[in-house]
């Protein structure tokens, strides 16, 4: 029978049309794999030598680049303050969720002890949280911590969901003194009473020389403490691993796609 009768311009018709139907189902499917929430695990490291500094559990956000801590050569305020002076990040945490709402906040691990590792899992939008910041408490001190200043300086997402870094390293060099809580062994967290201070009233700077000045001193973990450091010495590293994850709507519409490839297929058995 000539393709130009009546009878099959029907049935062509509806074939190109669940054609269509399965590409577009495809295509749709293409398209959100490639910005895929990331199923991200997040691995930090002290790589402190033994007996030397320890680390409060790390504060971190996924976001979209506007919240900033802190400054070099500024006054520290209460949201940095409350991760140099104990760690606990009371304030941090509320401030960074002010900023930006949509940012994938937490914390990993508990006090981190040299040459321990902690480990957290955890969902990202890539296209909505590219950038990475974080802040630990360096002990023992009275306000040391570990940070990035810039809130873009660590873009951990492309535009297309991939991992652009592996992992952050920082050395004892990049420690930050915050400037609000004068020296005192005897106010410092793990060799002190945390719970007193005498404010310094100065501004953030790198300091790491200040940390010998604890050394002989018993820790809250029980072994005496030698800094040890100079100002090339690994102290911390970040580390990250990703893979999309697989969204129910994505696969309800590859499910369609199959569906109308196999009801072509069957169209085309029966023809
Ligand atoms: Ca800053
Ligand atoms: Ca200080």
């Amino acid at each position: 029978m000539p393709l130009s009768t009546p009878s099959l311009r029907a049935p062509l018709a509806t074939i190109s049309m669940v054609a269509l139907t399965a590409l577009t189902a495809l295509t749709a499917f293409s398209t959100s794999a490639t910005a895929a929430t990331q199923r991200v695990t997040i691995t930090v490291h002290n790589l402190a030598a033994a007996n030397g500094i320890a680390f409060a559990p790390l504060h971190f956000g996924f976001h979209s680049g506007v919240f900033d801590a802190f400054d070099l050569g500024g006054v520290a305020t209460a949201p940095i303050i409350s991760v140099a002076e104990g760690g606990s990040g009371a304030a941090w945490q509320p401030a960074f969720a002010a900023a930006d709402p949509t940012a994938s906040r937490g914390t990993v691990g508990g006090l981190l002890l040299p040459g321990a590792s902690a480990t957290l899992t955890l969902d990202i939008d890539p296209a909505l949280n590219p950038f990475f910041t974080f802040a630990s408490m360096v002990v023992p001190s009275n306000d040391f911590f570990i940070g990035n200043d810039s809130p873009t300086r660590y873009r951990v997402f492309d535009a297309a969901g991939s991992l652009l870094i592996g992992q952050i390293d920082q050395q004892a060099r990049q420690i930050w003194d915050a400037g609000s809580e004068v020296f005192d062994p005897a106010a410092a967290a793990f060799v002190g009473n945390n719970g007193l201070r005498t404010a310094q009233n100065s501004v953030v700077a790198f300091n790491f020389a200040e940390l010998a000045a604890f050394n002989g001193l018993t820790t809250g973990a029980g072994y005496t403490f030698t800094s040890g450091l100079t100002a090339a010495s690994d102290v911390y590293r970040i580390e990250f691993s990703a893979t999309p994850v697989p969204e129910p709507g994505t696969w309800a519409l590859f499910g369609a796609g199959l569906a109308a490839v196999a009801g072509l297929a069957r169209r085309r058995r029966r023809g």
